[in-house]
Formats: structure tokens, C-alpha cells, sequence
């Protein structure tokens, strides 16, 4: 199937652009009333992301509503541990609970390298259903929890400011957490290859808590299995986005991948000498400009087309849209990204 709009695409490959493409990390199911009235008629979270009618109809909403350039599959990085036989709730406004943490030798028995057909076929069948409601009109981004990030949960059993189970594992018990990394990894380049034969069209690793890791640690148990994942996905291109891994942005230069991803603590343009010239950069506008003034969000939203430049730019946040974001002052940064993105000169 032919893309009609493939911006998001070329421009993660580097090839030329007219405009820079623009989509928001989390667009699907945290600020939509119409994400909130399928999410309502359910039991639960877990039944939205499991039923693959429901998922493809809430990963379109965006699309429809909000004007950007991309569509991410409904789904969540916390599937990958479920499929392995750590299984997970997810508690109304709380966040996701594990009722069984992985801490020992004992605990990583439980475990299996999942097989995605098997065990994560909602999700295949999920983008198989949106390719087809979205017949070409954006590119579909799949998606997976950097291993890191997935043991952080798994080892801590919950959403924490810290981590100290999971960073503690590092120093107590190195062997048991690359055991545990090898298994996350297994099971990700899986499922991540499933994902692109299932059609998606670039594939997104999210290394949410990248940012609590010293260099040191980052490097021996977080790099190294990201790097496998970057080289086994070779058909569509692939976005690291690492929050609060300024330290690593040299590391990043060197992965087979084509898009690195920016949190709003990075500066740009000391980003771009680090990556170097031959990435893609994604991102990176504070979430929180928009809960200002629509004149503002112009204004700041501009600021940042100019520091990327025209080109090898796909604007975005510099992580996931908070929930209690106004619609229209998304639909706001989306359309200034559209009517400035390349017209604005370096
Ligand atoms: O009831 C609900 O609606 C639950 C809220 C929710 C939603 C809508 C959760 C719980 N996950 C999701 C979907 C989700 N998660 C998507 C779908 C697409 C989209 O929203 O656009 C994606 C891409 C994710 C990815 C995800 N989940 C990440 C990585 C990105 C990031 O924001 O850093 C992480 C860390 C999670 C874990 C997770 N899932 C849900 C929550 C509340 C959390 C965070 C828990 C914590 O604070 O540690």
C-alpha cells in the first residue's frame, strides 16, 4: 500500500522534505473526549488495548481530530512483560501494578522469550486493522519498551520516582539483570519484526527511564541491547527516543537507527553536533507550553522549527502529552508546525 503522506518516512531517512512532519508522543487515548467515551463503555484499559477494532478506532482518532502527520497503534510497552508471564493491572489512576516483581533467580523461572504470534497477537492484529481503516493516508508507527526500561518495571512491580529495586538489581545482582535484558530483548526484536510485517512503517523504542542510569551503567545495561534492536530491524526506520540521556547523545551517533528522539532538556543545536549530521532529530518541545496562550505556542512553537531547521526534523514533544492538555491547543502546535515547518529559513 502506498503512503499518500510519507513525510514522517522520508524524513526520518534524511531524504528531502517540502514540510516537516509533526505528531505527538502518547496522542492516542490521554486528552480526546473521544478517546474517553470508547475507553468508558469498557471494562478496562487492558479491554481497549486487547480488542484490535477498538485499538485501530482509537489510534485513528488522532489522526482525524488532531491533523498530524502519523498514527501510533494504541498499545502499551508494559504488553511485552505480560507476554513473557509477568502480567500486569492497570489501576484506575494510579498506573500500571505488577502483582509478581521479578527480584530473583526464583522469579526469572516464571519467565519465557515470548512468541509475539502467540502471545501478542492482539497487537498484530490491531495494526493490521488500522492499516487497512487508514488505506495509505499516514505512516503507523509501532512501538516497544526499550529493554532497560521494561526490566525497571518488571523489577520494581509499579511506576516509581526512583527505581531503586530495579537501579539496586544493577549493583546486587549484574548477572540476573542481563539475564533478565537478554530475555526482555529476545522477545522485543520479535515482536518488533512482527510489528513491521504486521505493517507498521517505522518503529519507535521508548527508553522512558533512560535518564535515572549513570553514563556508566546506561552504557553497560541499557546501549548495548538497544544497539541489537536497532540491527535487527533493517526493513522500516527506527526512532530511539531516550528521555534524559543527554550523556548518551555520542552513543546514539553511532546505532543502526535513523531517528533520535529529544526531551526538552536537550539543546538543540548541541544535540545535532553530537548525533552528527547523519540522524534524523525528534522532538522536542516542552509539554507543558501548552497550557499557554495560543499566541505563545505560535510563537514558541516557531523558536523550535528554527533551531532543528527545514530538514532531518520530525516535531514532536519532548515526551508523551499530558492528560490534561486542551485538544485545540494541540491542534494549534500541529498546524503551526504545518504552516512554518520548512518555510521558515535557517
Ligand atoms: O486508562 C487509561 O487510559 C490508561 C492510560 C494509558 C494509556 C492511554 C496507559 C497507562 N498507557 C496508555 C497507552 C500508551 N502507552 C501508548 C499508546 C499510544 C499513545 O498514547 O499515543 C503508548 C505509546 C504508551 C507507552 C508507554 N507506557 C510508555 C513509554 C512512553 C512514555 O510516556 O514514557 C510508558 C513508560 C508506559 C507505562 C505506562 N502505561 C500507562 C501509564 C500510566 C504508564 C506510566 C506509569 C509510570 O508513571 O511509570
Amino acid at each position: 500500500m502506498q503512503l499518500k503522506n510519507d513525510l514522517l518516512i522520508r524524513a526520518a531517512k534524511g531524504e528531502a522534505v517540502e514540510r516537516t512532519p509533526v505528531w505527538l508522543m502518547r496522542q492516542a487515548g490521554r486528552i480526546l473526549p473521544e478517546y474517553r467515551a470508547v475507553r468508558e463503555s469498557l471494562s478496562g484499559f487492558k479491554e481497549l488495548v486487547e480488542t484490535p477494532d477498538l485499538a485501530a478506532e482509537v489510534t485513528i482518532q488522532p489522526v482525524d481530530i488532531l491533523d498530524v502527520d502519523a498514527a501510533i497503534i494504541f498499545s502499551d510497552i508494559l504488553v511485552v512483560p505480560e507476554a513473557m508471564g509477568c502480567t500486569y493491572e492497570m489501576v484506575e489512576k494510579r498506573g500500571p501494578l505488577f502483582p509478581n516483581t521479578i527480584r530473583s533467580e526464583a522469579d526469572m523461572k516464571k519467565l519465557r522469550v515470548a512468541d509475539p504470534h502467540e502471545h501478542l497477537n492482539y497487537v498484530l492484529e490491531a495494526i493490521k486493522v488500522t492499516k487497512r481503516a487508514l488505506n495509505g493516508r499516514v505512516p503507523l508507527i509501532g512501538f516497544a519498551g526499550a529493554p532497560w526500561t521494561i526490566l525497571a518495571y518488571m523489577v520494581e512491580g509499579s511506576g516509581s520516582k526512583t527505581f531503586s529495586h530495579a537501579r539496586g538489581m544493577l549493583y546486587t545482582n549484574p548477572k540476573l539483570a542481563h539475564q533478565l535484558l537478554r530475555m526482555i530483548t529476545d522477545t522485543t526484536i520479535a515482536y518488533l519484526q512482527a510489528q513491521v510485517q504486521a505493517g507498521a512503517n517505522l518503529i519507535q523504542v521508548f527508553d522512558s527511564w533512560a535518564g535515572i542510569l549513570s553514563p556508566a551503567h546506561y552504557r553497560e545495561f541499557a546501549l548495548p541491547y538497544i544497539s541489537e534492536i536497532c540491527d535487527a530491524i533493517n526493513e522500516v526506520p527506527v526512532t530511539v527516543f531516550a528521555k534524559g540521556a543527554f550523556f548518551a547523545l555520542e552513543d546514539f551517533s553511532k546505532l543502526n537507527c535513523e531517528t533520535i528522539g529529544l526531551d526538552w532538556n536537550m539543546e538543540v543545536a548541541k544535540a545535532r553536533q553530537q548525533v552528527g549530521p547523519n540522524k534524523t532529530l525528534q522532538g522536542n518541545m516542552d509539554p507543558c507550553l501548552l497550557y499557554s496562550s495560543f499566541d505563545t505556542i505560535e510563537r514558541e512553537t516557531k523558536k523550535m522549527l528554527q533551531e532543528f531547521g527545514p530538514q532531518r526534523h520530525i516535531a514532536n514533544l519532548g515526551h508523551g502529552v499530558y492528560p490534561d492538555t486542551d485538544p485545540e491547543k494541540v491542534k494549534c502546535f500541529v498546524q503551526t508546525v504545518k504552516e512554518y515547518g520548512g518555510v521558515i529559513s535557517e
